[in-house]
């Protein structure tokens, strides 16, 4: 039986390989893409059934990690070796680079469950990855070939780019994604701000920034998760997202490689920037997996007036 579409909506009945398809994207990148969606299914089964208590294990950030975290870890990480396509794989949860395949083309980098302490509470979460040509995963984010996430909230979707836009896909109740936005741009700047970080450890320029956003009657919008926070600001086209350097935190809280880099590329493909404060997080060279760089990403002006207060105020 062929189903048949409503007039005016066959748009949205174009699931996710599909898309990587009439994108003619590369096949084996398609491959990467089709196995992290694939393997997100078993996170949601996790995250809705699974053990939200310890794994007695710490990550390399010192971090205790919970069940739920090493149990997404792991079904990635399954995923990814069993690719084919694979070369290196490197995962927020673990302190070091997987050799998979030195003939694999692509290497990927992901955070399994992003916010993972916003679980017991019952807030979205998400899986964040990059993916990169080649092996090296500690270049600049500029050299990334695709960034996606997966947000896990009342519904799930699907957000990825190779390049060429950026697309948001939901998942319909044969848990299959299929395309819901295409293209999605942001507006040059929002109304909406989600500020990260202790407030009474801003340093001048941001808490002057932040006031300023303040007076002009920007609404507060910070959920604790960064999937959805950076999610709301996409789909909405509006607003900025930080979280900033602190006086006892010079680089911030969020990490380059798992999180700042794949968020920045599908930002800046809908037209929006991420920064800083001083330079684009997208030409930053990592120096090691546990690099946290501090970050003003939005719409391009909220993002541009927040470098010149740090400019002036630092
Ligand atoms: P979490 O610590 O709950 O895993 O990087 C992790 C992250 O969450 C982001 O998802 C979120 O944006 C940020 O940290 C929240 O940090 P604060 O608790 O300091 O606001």
């Amino acid at each position: 039986m062929t189903a048949i579409s409503p007039p005016g909506s066959t748009k949205f009945q174009i699931d996710l390989r599909r898309h990587l398809r009439e994108e003619e994207e590369d096949r084996d990148l398609t491959r990467v893409i089709c196995e992290i969606a694939d393997a997100s299914k078993y996170i949601i089964n996790a995250i809705r059934t699974g053990d939200l208590g310890l794994a007695g294990t710490s990550n390399l950030y010192g971090e205790n990690q919970l069940a739920l975290d090493v149990l997404s870890d792991r079904i990635l990480r399954k995923r990814m070796i069993h690719s084919g396509v694979v070369a290196n794989i490197l995962s927020e949860e673990t302190s070091e680079v997987i050799e998979v395949d030195p003939g694999g083309k692509y290497s990927v980098a992901f955070d399994p469950l992003d916010g993972s302490s916003l679980v017991d509470v019952n807030l979205a979460v998400g899986t964040i990855v990059t993916i990169y040509e080649g092996s090296d995963l500690l270049q600049s984010g500029r050299n990334q070939v695709a960034a996606m996430y997966i947000l896990y909230g009342p519904r799930t979707s699907l957000v990825y780019s190779t390049g060429r836009g950026v697309h948001e896909f939901c998942m319909n109740q044969l848990m299959e994604f299929t395309l819901t936005k295409e293209n999605i741009q942001l507006q040059p700047s929002g109304n909406i701000y989600a500020p990260g970080g202790q407030r009474n450890l801003y340093t001048e320029g941001t808490e002057k920034y932040v006031s300023s956003l303040e007076e002009k009657g920007y609404k507060l919008r910070y959920s604790g998760g960064f999937v959805p926070d950076i999610n709301q600001i996409l789909l909405k086209g509006s607003g900025i997202f930080l979280y900033p350097h602190l006086r006892d935190k010079p680089k911030g809280k969020l990490r380059l490689i798992f999180e700042l880099n794949p968020m920045a590329y599908l930002i800046e493909q809908a037209g929006g920037k991420a920064s800083t404060g001083r330079q684009s997080i997208l030409d930053i060279k990592p120096e090691s997996i546990d690099d946290c760089a501090p970050i003003f990403i939005g719409c391009r002006e909220d993002v541009e007036r927040a470098e010149e207060y740090i400019a002036r105020y630092g």
